[in-house]
């Protein structure tokens, strides 16, 4: 392989250089990004990341989009053309990328200069096994931090791979407070490294759904009044073509979208991660080429072709591209489905794939307008179809347990597991006291269908977070306040609203089964499941029709209906569950701490569609440094 992601980035793409994005707070030059050899030491890898309140087409910009050089200026957030509020790491969309080998140390100050909000970051990918209190999980591992304050990120990179960052708390990912982190191997220790001549930077993708106005009022209008939930838009590296302007002839322009060079004859690793907050899947495809899926959440799996994937929020694909088409300007595609699909927003979005040739510019694009019917790929082969699994006699789709790990054969895939959860989940009629009252307005009272929101819980449980940090104040917390679907058996929590510290346990070595049941009465929802701390084999994912239950799941298996891959299933952190069907994740619970355990559309973890996994007592829990914060309530003691 040929490690070049560096000298390239900011001299060989001449246009790069010019768009001035090797300048300045993106740690483009870090000299942590280098090429990963075995034998030469760890670094320790220093950022500082400036939370800031800020705005997209703000005067950065200039004359952006009229004048698209404009669009790429120091500072400049484009968008998809809306003007709205953002909140940036750096004033970058999104922020910038880590990009260190396996073993260094990451290092991140970040300091939140907010005007109002506390916030925490996320390493979602990162399994924090020797600092759990690093893991940015609000309330578990650590309390957020206030406007003003910092708080410094220390951990080592161990577990290689494409993992992101991202706020934990209130709607601040939904509003850009996002970006990669890449975690590269030696070439000895990377099993895919003969498969591609490239791995860099500039083929990093993030997408998301996105929309014209902020993520707290996107969410007070679902939750409080009528409005959507339902994203317009996607945007890919913080850019998109969605709102049109007028020049003074009247034609429109947009704003530019993202761009990815390559040269012919070469085969690149391209990275893609998907941020998203509402039920949008994005469904990735590239006019002209099919890929080679290699990895899935940072875990290799043997290659796989395919002509196009969907990526749920919170999920990372790594593929190869071969760029051995003609030299020409192709289409890579993205589009919604459910709430920004065919029936609802026909959100999609467009980026550039350029061969290098002296015919185009970085102002050209490929020909033939792409609208959201023509957005996706002609045929093929497709990996992680939303609400499919191995039921499917379709022999063009690739369910996730069918991909097979390169990672050897590990006690989590023993035959019979030492503990298994069912958590089923689905929207149910209740109450939830944060945005009904009773007697006032109660769900039953609620007449409007778009008012009459349903409250999607695990085991019909919402979690509330506790007012202390589990895991740093770990000696302040009773865990007889816990609760699990069992302590709250006696209570009728299919009808009345459950709000409790809903945790489950286990100790420390034990290999665990999850069984996640999307019941699915609702409506075609789906909700993509990350666990931190973990990755779990994806041992089976079905669906069963258009909802089932819990019973119908064990009844299933107690006859022996459900097959597993016990051989060589994937690793996953993230993954959602074809509605009505269910998933079966395996792990072996080696890393102590309270880990989250939540759907990854924002709103959804927010308003209490998660849980804790603890593993481990108290004292099997790595103490946490010297001197790391606390927080919690003030009441004075009666005298
Ligand atoms: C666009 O703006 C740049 C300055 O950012 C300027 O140098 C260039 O001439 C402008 N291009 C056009 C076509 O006006
Ligand atoms: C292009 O590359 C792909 C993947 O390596 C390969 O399957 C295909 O045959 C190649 N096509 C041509 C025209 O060389
Ligand atoms: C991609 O693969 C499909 C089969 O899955 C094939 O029909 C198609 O021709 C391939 N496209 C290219 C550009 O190789
Ligand atoms: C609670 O969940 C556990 C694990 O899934 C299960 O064995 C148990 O039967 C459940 N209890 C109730 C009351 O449903
Ligand atoms: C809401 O429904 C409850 C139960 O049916 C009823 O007692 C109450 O009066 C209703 N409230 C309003 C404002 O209609
Ligand atoms: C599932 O729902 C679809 C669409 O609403 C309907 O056409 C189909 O008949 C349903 N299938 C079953 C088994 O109920
Ligand atoms: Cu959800």
């Amino acid at each position: 392989m040929i490690f070049l992601y560096f000298i390239l980035f900011c001299t060989f793409l001449d246009s790069y250089r010019k768009y001035g994005s090797c300048a300045g707070n993106d740690y483009s030059k870090h000299p942590c990004k280098r090429k990963c050899v075995s034998g030469l030491p760890p670094m320790v890898c220093n950022y500082d990341f400036e939370i800031e309140n800020y705005n997209t087409l703000s005067k950065a910009c200039y004359d952006c989009p009229f004048n698209v050089t404009d669009c790429f200026l120091e500072d400049c957030v484009a968008g998809e053309g809306s003007r709205r509020g953002i909140i940036t790491v750096n004033r970058k969309l999104p922020g910038p990328a880590i990009e260190v080998c396996q073993h260094d140390t990451i290092v991140v100050d970040v300091h939140n200069k907010m005007l109002s909000e506390s916030t925490i970051m996320h390493w979602h990918g990162i399994h924090q096994k020797k600092s759990p209190y690093m893991d940015g999980a609000p309330f578990l591992t650590q309390c957020p931090f206030l406007p003003r304050g910092s708080f410094r990120y220390t951990f080592p990179a161990d577990n290689v791979g494409t993992h992101f960052y991202h706020s934990h708390i209130g709607m601040q990912r939904v509003d850009g407070m996002f970006g990669a982190i890449i975690v590269r191997a030696t070439e000895e220790n990377n099993p895919h490294s003969d498969l591609y001549d490239f791995d860099l930077s500039e083929h990093v993708m993030v997408v998301t759904d996105w929309t014209p106005e902020m993520g707290l009022q996107k969410f007070l209008g679902h939750m409080h009044d009528s409005g959507t939930n339902k994203a317009p838009s996607i945007i890919v590296n913080g850019l998109g073509r969605y709102v049109e302007f007028k020049d003074d002839d009247g034609k429109p322009v947009y704003v530019p979208t993202a761009r990815f060079h390559v040269e012919q004859g070469y085969r690149y690793r391209f990275r893609v991660i998907n941020a998203g907050f509402l039920n949008c899947p994005i469904e990735m495809s590239i006019d002209g080429h099919n890929i080679s899926i290699i990895s899935g959440d940072g875990h290799d799996i043997k290659a796989t072709p395919v002509t196009s994937f969907d990526i749920f929020a919170g999920e990372r694909f790594d593929f190869i591209l071969h760029a051995n088409q003609s030299v020409d300007l192709y289409w890579m595609k993205f589009k919604g489905s459910l709430d920004c699909g065919a029936t609802t927003t026909r959100a999609f979005q467009t980026a550039v794939l350029q061969y290098h040739s002296d015919q185009f510019t970085d102002f050209d694009y490929p020909a033939g307008e792409v609208d959201f019917d023509n957005a996706g790929p002609k045929g093929g082969i497709e990996l992680d179809t939303v609400n499919v699994g191995t039921e499917t006699k379709n022999k063009n789709i690739i369910v996730l347990p069918e991909l097979e790990s390169v990672d050897d054969w590990d006690e989590s895939l023993k035959e019979k597991p030492d503990y298994q959860f069912y958590i089923s989940y689905d929207f149910y009629k209740v109450s939830h006291s944060d945005y009904y009252r009773i007697p006032y307005y109660g769900f039953d009272n609620i007449t409007n269908p778009k008012e009459k929101i349903l409250t999607p819980q695990f085991n019909h449980i919402s979690m509330e977070v506790p007012s202390k940090a589990l895991l740093s104040q770990r000696d302040e917390i009773d865990e007889s306040t816990f609760c699990n679907n069992d302590t709250m058996a006696d209570k009728n929590c299919k009808e009345d609203f459950c709000y409790c510290p809903h945790v489950i346990k286990v100790p420390v070595g034990a290999v665990v089964e999850l069984v996640f049941i999307d019941e699915g009465l609702a409506y075609n929802a789906n909700h993509p499941i990350h666990l931190h701390g973990y990755a779990f084999r994806v041992v089976a994912m079905e669906r069963l029709g258009n909802s089932t239950t819990i019973d119908e799941v064990r009844a299933r298996d107690e006859k022996g209906l459900i097959k597993r891959n016990l051989k060589n299933a994937p690793l996953k952190d993230t993954v959602s569950v074809p509605d009505g069907g269910y998933v079966i994740g395996r792990l072996k619970a080696d890393n102590p701490g309270y880990w989250f355990l939540h759907c990854h559309l924002e709103v959804h973890a927010e308003i209490g569609m998660a849980m804790v996994f603890q593993v481990g007592e108290k004292d099997d829990m790595l103490p946490v440094p010297e001197g790391f914060p606390k927080c919690g309530d003030y009441e004075p003691k009666k005298q």
